[in-house]
């Protein structure tokens, strides 16, 4: 199903009205209003492929019905949910899971829905049918070179069907590590690692970049082997200027400190992009802003100002990725809300009075800096979300729109009531 533009209209017509007096209210303490709501039209986050059906953990799935079957399924949901924000257009693929079998096709059902195509993904966590080598113990670490070059051939495979699509960057996630003390050697598990993305690095486009994501544990649960931010660091710097970090929010040991992580990496010049999320206990893939919202916030008052302070374009400069997985939510609901959540952290962190926020840092001034922080963070800038996505020809309110329209119910008698999206 495609949503008519007349229909978004009717329901904006209906709140209006109540819209206006909350916006005109939150405007008037904003200095440069315009601006930010130029910015955040232009804010895109990309949805990923694997999101789009429930996740299920390993001890059950419990399937909403209505998934998506395909790709193209897939593209169709994400095309619902730009309609419904105009801040989704974007997909991010995950391979061999959403291999596109009919190239064209797909690149025009991406431009007829609005979308891009964000970061690939490669997956050497999991073994596929018929597949020569198994990733049991490692793939680019593999102590075997035909493990290794299995991993590293498959890498290049994502490179070309990412540039068939128009995708511009590759993402490299590695389950690699170990469970158990001495079952690896770590410096010779870092040589095979680096050395094997060296070869991925030579097989991408000029224009291309490569995001190495880090993560603390799981599935290996002694070792990663690309395990925090240092390592990610260390290969990124190693493969040279077109090699980036990226930062999976849930990929953290409890209470780490992910703003500070964030502005530094932008200062190297080294931050690649993010995956969305957020957790309370380990890489839990729940709706991000869901449990740590002024962890958000900061994230973003960060980015803000190394960013705005370089003068870098926010919508195109990084990979914005959503990454998570839905047990309990119906998918396209949660990621509206993880939408949300995100655009609401980028309009606090442009509110903050920098300046101000400058010289109490300057003058050691913590209680003044903590005020200031807290002052645009407190303040309500949903309404200015709103009218940013009303400009852009998206809902007031996407989740009520959502359900009133029984999108899913929709989707349920199109697809079948038992459906499996590929993804985790
Ligand atoms: C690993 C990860 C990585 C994968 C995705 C499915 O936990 O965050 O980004 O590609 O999940
Ligand atoms: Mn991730
Ligand atoms: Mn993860």
């Amino acid at each position: 199903m495609q949503l008519e533009k007349k229909i978004i209209e009717q329901h904006n017509d209906g709140l209006i009205s109540g819209h206006q007096k909350k916006f005109d209210y939150s405007a008037g303490s904003v200095a440069n209003i315009n601006n930010v709501l130029a910015k955040l039209a232009a804010f895109q986050i990309a949805i990923p492929s694997w999101a789009l059906g429930t996740g299920g953990t390993r001890f059950g799935r419990f399937s909403g019905g209505g998934e998506p079957r395909s790709l193209e399924d897939k593209m169709e949901d994400i095309g619902l949910l730009h309609a419904l924000n105009r801040s989704s257009g974007a997909i991010s693929l995950h391979i061999p899971w959403d291999i596109p079998k009919d190239v064209q096709a797909i690149k025009a059902l991406a431009a007829q829905y609005d979308l891009k195509f964000d970061a690939v993904n490669s997956n050497t966590f999991q073994d596929q049918p018929g597949q020569q080598h198994s990733y049991k113990f490692g793939s680019l670490q593999h102590v075997d070179k035909a493990v290794r070059q299995q991993a590293i051939d498959h890498n290049i495979e994502v490179i070309r069907h990412g540039e068939a699509l128009g995708s511009d960057s590759l993402t490299v996630w590695l389950a690699d590590g170990s469970c158990f003390p001495g079952q690896l050697n770590f410096r010779k598990a870092f040589q095979n690692t680096l050395d094997s993305l060296q070869q991925i690095y030579k097989a991408l486009p000029a224009n291309w970049k490569m995001f190495v994501e880090y993560k603390a544990f799981e599935p290996n649960f002694y070792s990663i082997t690309v395990g925090d931010w240092g390592q990610s660091l260390l290969y990124a710097t190693k493969l040279g200027p077109q090699a980036y970090t990226l930062v999976d929010l849930g990929h953290h040991l409890p209470n780490a400190n992910i703003e500070q992580i964030v502005s530094l990496l932008l200062m190297e010049g080294k931050l690649g992009g993010f995956h969305f999320n957020d957790s309370k206990y380990g890489d839990d893939d729940l709706t991000t802003g869901s449990i740590k919202p002024y962890q958000l916030f900061l994230i973003f008052n960060e980015l803000v100002d190394g960013m705005d302070a370089k003068g870098m374009d926010h919508a195109t400069g990084l990979g914005w990725m959503i990454d998570a997985s839905h047990n309990v939510k119906d998918p396209l609901e949660d990621l509206l809300q993880s939408v949300e959540a995100i655009m609401i952290a980028y309009a606090q962190a442009l509110t903050v009075d920098r300046e101000a926020l400058n010289k109490a840092q300057a003058n050691n001034d913590v209680v003044a800096c903590q005020e200031i922080l807290q002052e645009a963070f407190r303040t309500d800038v949903r309404p200015l979300v709103a009218e940013a996505r009303l400009r852009a020809g998206g809902a007031l309110a996407p989740v009520a729109l959502f359900r009133e329209l029984k999108v899913r119910e929709q989707l349920i008698n199109e697809r079948g009531q038992k459906t499996v999206a590929t993804g985790l």
